[in-house]
């Protein structure tokens, strides 16, 4: 396991001593088994502090999953609120800001359906109620080039999918998200084909770090960041955390995204984190944190699987990642 403190140390400092020291800590505080505890204590703390009191309360227990607690600094609610992407409100980053608030995020309902023997509609309030809430701090890296720190909200996706019992022939799961002009004024323009469309394999859907948030920040979602529920998939570049989900189909068939079908050269299925493998327009080996300085920021190097390679790695064991990319 990786100490994630080390990669705040500039490589100059990284001497083998402080190698051996950073390890010999960080192994003491796995074998205590203090570690969740005292990594969630710590985060929960900060996340605790900057609780922006604007929206309903959501609190989650400190998660336990493995690597679900970064102890990255947090991304100021501020600026996760207001820096977005969510096209079907605009596709300047601060359109969402702006315009979701048309966006209806009560009631709500989402259909699952397709390879599934408990098909069905789920209001909002029994998928609330379905599996406890946890908190848990995932870094967020879009593929433009940005990232941030998040306390999100919610429930493993796998709580969901054990419920409806996804048949064999559930391969790959599709995520929809509404798509509706009244509310949306971006779905009047034709800048992606309506409705946004995600899809994960299902063992990526199944895994423990692959979230259905609800809240972040202690609150429920605000509507730009995906109200009243959404994806957060931390090893994969951001597009594919689907935001206000109102359906969720089980397929044999690798599903067509959105962004594969604007532009399939740039936008793979996979989209796992990967600073070995560029985009066609841009280098994906670095990144700015935002709220680091905006533009002037320091370039901080991108991470195989955005740091979480301990937990998701072998789900790709033997793919060629640059094919599948
Ligand atoms: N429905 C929908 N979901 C979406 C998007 C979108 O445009 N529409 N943008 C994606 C992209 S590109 C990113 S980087 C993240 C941004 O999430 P955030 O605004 O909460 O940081 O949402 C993703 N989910
Ligand atoms: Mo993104």
């Amino acid at each position: 396991m990786k100490h994630p403190s080390l990669d705040l140390i500039p490589a100059s400092e990284i001497t083998p001593q402080a190698v051996f020291e950073a390890r010999r800590d960080w192994l003491r505080l796995m074998a205590s088994g203090a570690a969740g505890v005292a990594m969630a204590g710590w985060a929960g703390r900060e996340a605790l502090a900057q609780s922006p009191g604007k929206l309903a309360k959501l609190p989650g227990a400190r998660s336990t999953v493995p690597g679900a607690m970064t102890l990255d600094k947090l991304t100021t609610y501020q600026d996760a609120s207001t820096y977005n992407n969510f096209y079907e409100f605009g596709t300047d980053k601060a359109d969402p800001a702006r315009n979701a608030g048309t966006l209806r995020s009560r009631p709500w309902t989402v259909t699952v359906e397709g390879e599934v023997g408990k098909p069905g509609t789920f209001d909002l309030d029994s998928l609330l109620k379905l599996s406890p809430m946890e908190e848990r701090i995932y870094r967020l890296r879009c593929v433009e080039g940005w990232s941030m720190v998040i306390p999100w909200v919610g429930y493993s996706l796998a709580e969901l999918i054990k419920k409806v019992e996804p048949t064999s022939k559930a391969k790959f799961v599709e995520f929809t998200s509404l798509a509706d002009k009244t509310q949306m004024p971006g779905v009047r323009s034709g800048v992606l084909d309506w409705p946004y469309v995600e899809g994960l394999r299902i063992d990526e859907a199944m895994h423990p770090l692959t979230l259905l948030s609800f809240g972040m920040y202690g609150e429920v979602l605000p509507n730009q960041n995906g109200a009243p529920l959404r994806l957060v998939v931390p090893w994969k570049y951001g597009f594919k955390s689907a935001k206000s989900i109102v359906k969720i189909r089980f397929v044999e068939k690798q599903p067509v995204s959105s962004w594969t079908k604007a532009a399939q050269q740039e936008y793979g299925f996979y989209s796992n984190v990967n600073p070995q493998v560029d985009h066609p327009r841009w280098s994906q080996a670095t990144e700015r944190r935002i709220g680091e300085g905006g533009l002037f920021a320091k370039k901080r190097p991108t991470l195989m699987f955005n740091g979480y390679e301990a937990q998701v790695g072998q789900l790709y064991a033997g793919m060629d990642l640059k094919k599948n990319f």
